[in-house]
């Protein structure tokens, strides 16, 4: 094994590596150094030099190149990797587990197509060794891991996005528990990957490894996003806790009051621009670790910076964002239109240039793909990647160790027809079962794959699920059973439409949202009882939009965006039930809790009909709760 580190760990690489006193790290990278055979390896030891380094890097080798506005630089992937290949992703199952039809589990066998896969594929390339922490640093949420990677903008954006973790390394010792991930981008073509029809992921669960190859788009390569949350939803699961696709952050309420929220969207659905909303504060905008901690839910933001989507970012709407993705400092673009001058262009952002360069190379208007398909300017799932310490409005708590409470959890998704835009669950049960574990959401471009089909996606989470649906359900029904207060369980759906397929609300609707979930999380605001949960009344809503957003909010859209969907609704039952029903060993209640709630919802239909204002329902006082789920 030292000899091929020897060879290629030159100088104080080799010296960074062995003064880690870990056993399985050295094996696992003596394996793969062999197998890869890169020219050479470099060990990052987290200086700020180090950092520097694969930024420099990642220029001279053409990964990425700066742009106009200083610290600024932009990276292409290749015209066929522009998302999340979720095919390509396969589990090793330990032999005769069954994990259920939404794990991609890899055949008997196929495991021998890793190392023929990578044998001698960083020809040529260097191999970069990085350290993380997931979670704050020093803290008991946290695991360590390891990234190899020849790419020096995967290495790039991991230090943008993860919390440096070779000090972890060595308070770890000599224990074997560390996540592994393995990177290789391929042969190239030009800067992108050429052999894209041999892109894989494959996850170990048995050894706590991915390995990611043929792929250079970071939700395929930088293991730390969600290669590692798949690996940490079966630690979780292990040690009954909670990994979640969600967002943290501070809602402001009165007095001072900072309350925390976490809320889990499916990928292109709001959720980077929700915890983002002027006036609150950011902890995290993807990927949260949950723990009990005195009989309180508490959370930290696994990472520290932001993958985020460019698309529909404008100055009206997101003006933190916009600000910072036009000032210097430390930012990565993907896949965005690049003009002449050194300045990017996404979707929103103000005029389209005629001509520029972007993931098709020369670009112009009007140009077409092999499949005859307009190419857009910008990709649909263009990405910013920053620091949130870039940012004016991150939360002073990011780093804390303990995480913070959480008073109140989300769930939201593309839905142009059913849900009101807010609304809260009777309990924790009801809202696991009605909000998370219902949620259904539009596809979008952030995996390949056609775009606006309503697909099941329970917590947001179904994509980078790595136990069995049973289990992950269960384990959230549990959760909130051990905890005092539970959080309260809201959903939120921004998308929703009128007949003539006009959207119901404005983008920043969501800030009143916000405050109204507050009020209610602190009891401080009475709500109506609907059959499906509880919805804001029209005057606390009123005088939100005023104080918020300084606009009129006229009773006539409050009750066309308000009423009950009864039609909706029950086909929504159905189509839950139908999917839980294939599932074995879904506990009882959640088919008892979708069932009262299609009673509830016959009921009123023979009452009031199918679509029903908010005036019929009954207000509850603030701090009274009636409906049991
Ligand atoms: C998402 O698509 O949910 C993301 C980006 O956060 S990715 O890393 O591709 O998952
Ligand atoms: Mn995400």
């Amino acid at each position: 094994m030292k000899n091929v580190l020897e060879e290629k760990l030159r100088g104080k690489n080799y010296e960074r590596l062995f003064s880690l006193n870990n056993p399985t790290l050295h094996r696992f990278i003596a394996k793969y150094v062999e197998l890869c055979n890169p020219d050479d390896v470099f060990v990052c030891a987290d200086s700020p030099e180090d950092f520097h380094y694969f930024r420099e890097q990642a220029v001279a080798h053409g990964e990425e190149r700066k742009l106009a506005i200083k610290g600024h630089t932009v990276h292409f992937d290749g015209y066929y990797d522009q998302g999340r290949d979720e095919k390509s992703v396969r589990f090793l199952v330990p032999k005769g587990a069954n994990y259920g039809a939404y794990i991609n589990a890899a055949a008997e066998g196929e495991e021998s197509e890793i190392p023929n896969l990578l044998r001698n594929i960083m020809q040529g390339h260097r191999m970069y060794i990085c350290f993380f922490c997931l979670g704050p640093n020093n803290s008991e949420f946290s695991l360590p891991s390891v990234q190899i990677t020849d790419s020096s903008y995967v290495a790039h954006s991991s230090v943008l996005l993860y919390r440096p973790g070779y000090k972890e390394f060595k308070r770890l010792g000599d224990s074997p528990m560390f996540f592994k991930f393995l990177h290789a981008e391929g042969e190239l073509e030009g800067r992108v990957s050429r052999n894209v029809h041999l892109r894989r992921i494959y996850i170990d669960l048995k050894n706590d490894a991915v390995y990611s190859m043929n792929t250079q788009y970071g939700g395929n390569t930088i293991g730390h996003k969600k290669l590692a949350m798949r690996l940490a939803i079966h630690q979780a699961s292990e040690e009954h806790w909670l990994t979640e696709h969600m967002f943290l952050m501070g809602v402001h309420g009165p007095k001072k009051r900072v309350s925390y929220f976490t809320g889990a969207f499916p990928s292109l659905c709001g959720k980077t621009s929700t915890s983002m909303m002027k006036g609150e504060t950011i902890v995290g905008d993807d990927i949260v670790y949950l723990k009990k901690k005195s009989g309180e839910m508490h959370a930290v933001n696994v990472e520290k910076g932001i993958f985020g989507i460019l698309d529909g970012i404008n100055p009206k709407d997101d003006p933190i964002l916009w600000k910072v993705l036009h000032s210097p400092s430390e930012v990565i673009f993907s896949n965005v239109l690049v003009t002449e001058d050194g300045k990017v262009y996404w979707r929103g952002a103000g005029d389209v240039p005629k001509k520029g360069f972007n993931y098709s190379g020369e670009w112009f208007l009007g140009k077409k793909d092999a499949e005859g398909n307009e190419i857009l300017p910008a990709h649909k799932n263009a990405r910013f990647t920053l620091d949130l310490k870039s940012l004016g409005n991150v939360d002073p708590e990011l780093d804390n160790p303990e995480g913070v409470p959480v008073s109140g959890i989300i769930y939201g998704g593309r839905d142009s027809d059913t849900w009101v835009p807010v609304e809260e669950s009777f309990d924790w049960v009801h809202g696991v079962v009605t909000k998370g574990a219902s949620l259904e959401s539009e596809t979008t471009a952030a995996a390949l794959g056609k775009e606006g089909i309503r697909k099941f996606n329970p917590m947001a989470n179904l994509s980078f699920l790595s136990i069995p649906l049973d289990r992950y359900v269960k384990n959230h029904l549990n959760f909130g059973r051990d905890l005092e207060s539970p959080p309260r369980i809201f959903s939120v759906n921004y998308f929703l439409k009128d007949a003539k397929g006009k959207f119901l609300n404005e983008k920043d609707d969501k800030a009143v949202w916000l405050k109204w979930m507050d009020l209610r999380a602190h009891d401080e605001v009475g709500a109506m009882e609907t059959p499906t949960g509880m919805i804001p009344e029209y005057d606390d809503l009123k005088k939100l939009f005023k104080k918020v957003l300084k606009k009129n909010y006229p009773k006539k859209e409050y009750v066309e965006q308000f009423k009950l969907r009864v039609p909706e609704h029950l086909a929504k039952v159905d189509r839950i039930l139908e999917i839980y029903r294939k599932i074995p060993n879904i506990p009882k209640v959640l088919y008892e809790v979708l069932e009262k709630q299609r009673g509830r919802l016959m009921a009123a239909r023979e009452k009031f009909g199918d679509y029903i204002e908010p005036a019929k329902f009954h207000v509850v006082q603030a701090g009274e709760r009636r409906v049991k789920s």
